[in-house]
């Protein structure tokens, strides 16, 4: 087959070897030299102008007969294809998956038992509730779905960036979605979670209560899709030669670790920059920091999960880490952008049925109905069952061969007469076709069930409590003290009293101080507890399920923003610059106007973005280097004012040389240890820059 991976028209600018032609009507074409570069209709003719439609007379009506024209612009309009239901906002990558340990004692799969193989991967990650042309930085939860393109047959772990779900059953998932999305007579909000319809599903849906907190947590508003966690999230099964089985969940940990935004940064973000960690993941794997996450597994036996007092097969549910440990066996790297966003990140589909022998799914009922919609879902979006042959979908580590033929957009042309299994057309000299293989083919494990046909929840599910218990108390006062305020935030974009009061009598289960802290904000009285379908316990606290203090402080992958004027010195700028490049950031110049500022000596240096465009929630850590004359400019100016105040504000470390301390009193600036002069040295500035100054948060912040 012709790869297809670029056209001509695209790689080649014609500009190149075409020369410019006059046309007929004065105007300029661009024309091409070779029949390679030859701009054609999609069936091949060759095109002589792309600039004008065929027409009765220069100044006369279109005519019909226009087949250039009317190709293009039917092509252009049917250009979209139904964005997915959910998680329709998201940003792909290639990169390649490497086993570091072999799981050859519970699992046949050859991707886990393969120590040193590179599997290649495709990664889509995305937000849930907003639409394609949503912003990146909602409060939400973030896909983590993985294509694997394993050596026998795509294996898809379609994740979360969070552990838990919203609901324990499949059936209850299009109400959950139609809460959350804009509401149904209205048509807003876009992306927000901060309105009466899905707290009204909360409230009256006691299980959603952990993935609450969850969700309420920073978890939720990431600083980059480069340093979130992924989970499985499901409970699914791997099978041994011995057609033994053992629980699995999976995770994946960020080798950048896990770094939030501020709440009052997010918003601003969306605003500044709707496509943050679109670019950011863009950008970052452009200038070839890839970024890398260690790919890990807990593994219980039947009788290790029958022993923990809640049920594995429901999925708002946490097995704590200080249970059952992560085991890491592999790394994902992601090195390669996709070449084009439609045909790869809009067109991949992700289907949790795609799974290799040696793994195998659950009894998780919100699994099972998994299982069916994505399938389905691909139909109404791609509109083929052939979706699969699209390349970003194809099995590319093995050939995929049956006797399937047929439907829309078929592109194999399947030789021979063997359209069926069995046929005995091979023992005539004629390609009989392929034949099953019962020994490393797909096998499910044989789940004893035997019980009666109910629509029932099982008791085992029934405690809708102690694992957000678990979470909220697991925290820092910091991660407390911002999901008290979420929540607050959260209720208090919500109309109707009534959801509320029912949201606040649950927390009352969850933590009484919690619902007080919540009850404070709102400056409403607490109700009376809701009760429970079955009591709470508490549990040990487990610290792994905390943000702050999990991962080492670094700088390594971040941003920092250096404000410049007219006069600064060029020196401090430069040592600035190379400090933070070689603490793995990257630094950008900002300065009034883009052209760039004349330095002290005399020296244009160029800046990479104006500071209008570059407000400081765009950075980790801002510096300001100004001349005495330059910081006078920049008092009479909003936006330097605002660049120093927000990050301020948003426990950013600051550092700047004397010259702009005017700036930072206007800016409301106290210094602290996050502030730091840069004209003698760089090290306080770097330490502080590799955190959050979460010491200053309640000076300039009435957190509930
Ligand atoms: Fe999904 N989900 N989901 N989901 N999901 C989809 O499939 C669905 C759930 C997740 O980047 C859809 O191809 C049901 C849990 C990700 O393309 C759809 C239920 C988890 C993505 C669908 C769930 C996820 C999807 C929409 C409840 C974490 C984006 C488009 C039973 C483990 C994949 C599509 C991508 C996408 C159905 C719950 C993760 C409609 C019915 C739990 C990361 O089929």
């Amino acid at each position: 087959m012709a790869d297809r991976k670029t056209s001509p028209t695209t790689k080649k600018s014609a500009t190149k070897k075409g020369a410019s032609i006059i046309g007929t009507g004065g105007e300029v074409h661009q024309a091409s030299s070779t029949a390679e570069e030859r701009l054609t209709t999609n069936h091949g003719v060759p095109v002589s102008d792309n600039q004008n439609s065929l027409r009765g007379g220069r100044r006369g009506p279109t005519l019909l007969e226009d087949f250039v024209l009317r190709e293009k612009i039917q092509h252009f309009d049917h250009e979209r294809i139904p964005e997915r239901i959910v998680h329709a906002r998201g940003s792909g990558a290639h990169g390649y998956f490497e086993l570091t340990d072999s799981l050859a004692k519970f699992s046949r799969a050859r991707i886990l038992t393969e120590v040193g193989a590179r599997t290649e991967v495709f990664v889509r990650f995305s937000t849930v509730a907003g639409g394609a042309g949503s912003v990146d930085t909602p409060r939400d939860v973030r896909g983590f779905a993985v294509k694997f393109y394993s050596k026998e047959g795509n294996w898809d772990l379609v994740g979360n960036n969070i552990p838990v779900f919203f609901i324990q059953d499949a059936i209850k998932f299009p109400d959950l979605i139609h809460s959350v999305k804009m509401e149904a007579d209205r048509g807003y909000p876009q992306a927000a979670s901060a309105h009466d319809t899905f707290w009204d599903f909360v409230g009256l849906m006691p299980e959603s209560t952990h993935m609450i907190m969850w969700v309420m947590s920073d978890r939720a508003i990431p600083r980059s899709l480069r340093m979130i966690e992924g989970f499985g999230v499901n409970t699914f099964r791997l099978l041994n030669d011995k057609g033994e089985a053992t629980f699995v969940k999976f995770h994946w940990r960020p080798k950048l670790g896990t770094q939030s935004t501020c709440w009052d940064e997010a918003v601003k973000i969306a605003g500044a920059d709707p496509d943050y960690h679109r670019r950011d993941l863009y950008d970052a794997i452009a200038a070839g920091n890839f970024p890398e996450w260690e790919f890990g597994v807990q593994l219980l036996s039947q009788k290790q999960a029958d022993a923990l007092p809640f049920d594995i097969l429901d999925a708002t549910k946490v097995i704590p880490e200080e249970l059952v440990p992560i085991r890491v066996i592999g790394r994902m790297v992601l090195d390669r952008n996709p070449d084009n966003f439609f045909a790869e990140t809009e067109q991949v589909a992700f289907l949790p049925t795609n799974i290799p022998p040696g793994i195998d799914v659950s009894e998780d009922p919100l699994l099972q109905g998994r299982l069916f919609s994505y399938q389905d879902t691909q139909l109404s979006r791609l509109g083929t069952v052939n979706f699969h042959q699209i390349p970003v979908n194809r099995a590319k580590g093995c050939p995929f061969q049956n006797f399937q033929r047929d439907g829309h957009m078929q592109t194999e042309a399947f030789s021979g007469r063997a359209n069926y299994e069995p046929n005995s057309l091979a023992d005539t000299g004629e390609a009989g076709g392929p034949r099953e293989d019962p020994k490393g083919g797909f096998r499910s494990f044989a789940v004893p069930l035997g019980d009666t046909k109910v629509r029932l929840r099982s008791e085992t599910f029934a405690d809708h409590y102690s694992h957000a218990r678990l979470f909220y108390r697991s925290q820092t006062e910091i991660e407390q003290a911002h999901l008290a305020s979420a929540i607050v935030f959260e209720l208090s974009k919500v109309a109707l009293d009534h959801i509320r009061a029912r949201v606040l009598a649950n927390l009352r289960n969850v933590d009484e101080t919690l619902a007080s802290r919540v009850a404070a904000g709102l400056s409403v009285e607490l109700p009376s507890a809701s009760s429970p379908a079955a009591e709470p316990r508490d549990m040990d606290a487990s610290p792994a399920l905390r943000i702050v203090g999990k991962y080492p402080d670094t700088l390594a992958g971040r941003a920092v923003g250096i404000l410049v004027t007219d006069g600064a010195d060029g020196a401090v700028v430069a040592k600035t610059v190379s400090s933070v490049e070689a603490a793995g950031a990257t630094a950008k110049l900002i300065a009034p106007k883009v052209g760039g500022v004349t330095l002290k000596n005399g020296k244009l240096l160029k800046a990479d973005m104006q500071l209008a465009g570059a407000p400081s929630v765009l950075f980790d850590a801002v510096a300001l280097i100004v001349s005495k004359d330059g910081c006078e400019q920049l008092l009479k100016e909003a936006a330097a004012v605002d660049f120093c105040r927000d990050a301020f504000g948003h426990l950013k470390a600051m550092g700047h040389t004397p010259e702009g301390q005017p700036l930072l009193d206007k800016a409301g600036v106290v210094p602290d240890a996050g502030v730091a002069d840069i004209s003698k040295g760089h090290d306080a500035f770097l330490k502080a820059a590799s955190t959050r100054q979460w010491a200053r948060e309640p000076t300039i912040r009435n957190l509930a």
